[in-house]
């Protein structure tokens, strides 16, 4: 397995659609394999493809409390087929924004449409912070990110604190 960098704000892969996966190969197993690396180092609960760059519809997650006991989640093509009614707001960040934290309300259930590892539709059900996680990764997939809940004029002062950043000036 190897690590891979996170891209971050500003760049503009973040904001591009994410193809559908036609096979499920060694290859995009070994991709998603080290998307799990890269994520447990970072170390996050989730990620999508697009984060290391690669323009597929492709996440992988893993929302266990348990540091020895392990859940890893790989999900092909994920397609939200149902949202559940009910709010919950989460503090939710994310590693292509870092340094940055935002509280957003999103539904608490979902269910979800998927390929698994062998290439087999599959559904799943998912609530709590599975839920939170599964609906942030799949707007990576579509260009969406969670400054994208704020106002413009916030999402302004967030994107040009980023983009001088990466001139390589203060960020303050
Ligand atoms: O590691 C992450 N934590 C997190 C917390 C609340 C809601 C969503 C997330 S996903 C984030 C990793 C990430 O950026 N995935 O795209
Ligand atoms: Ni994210």
């Amino acid at each position: 397995m190897s690590m891979l960098p996170i891209i971050t704000l500003p760049d503009p892969l973040l904001r591009k659609t994410s193809e559908p996966i036609e096979r499920v190969d060694a290859e995009l197993l070994k991709l998603a394999d080290d998307m799990l690396e890269t994520m447990y180092d970072a170390p996050g609960i989730g990620l999508a493809a697009v984060q290391v760059g690669v323009l597929k519809r492709l996440i992988v997650l893993d929302v266990s409390e348990d540091e020895n006991d392990p859940q890893p989640l790989t999900l092909i093509n994920p397609e939200i087929l149902k949202l559940g009614p009910v709010g919950r707001v989460h503090e939710e960040g994310c590693l292509s924004i870092p340094d940055f934290r935002l509280d957003i309300e999103r539904p608490s259930s979902l269910t979800l449409g998927y390929l698994d590892r062998e290439g087999k539709p599959r559904e799943l059900v998912a609530e709590g912070l599975l839920a939170t996680a599964i609906q942030h990764e799949v707007d990576h997939l579509n260009g969406k990110l969670i400054i994208d809940f704020l106002s413009r004029l916030k999402r302004d002062i967030v994107v040009r604190k980023f983009k001088k950043a990466a001139r390589g000036e203060a960020s303050v």
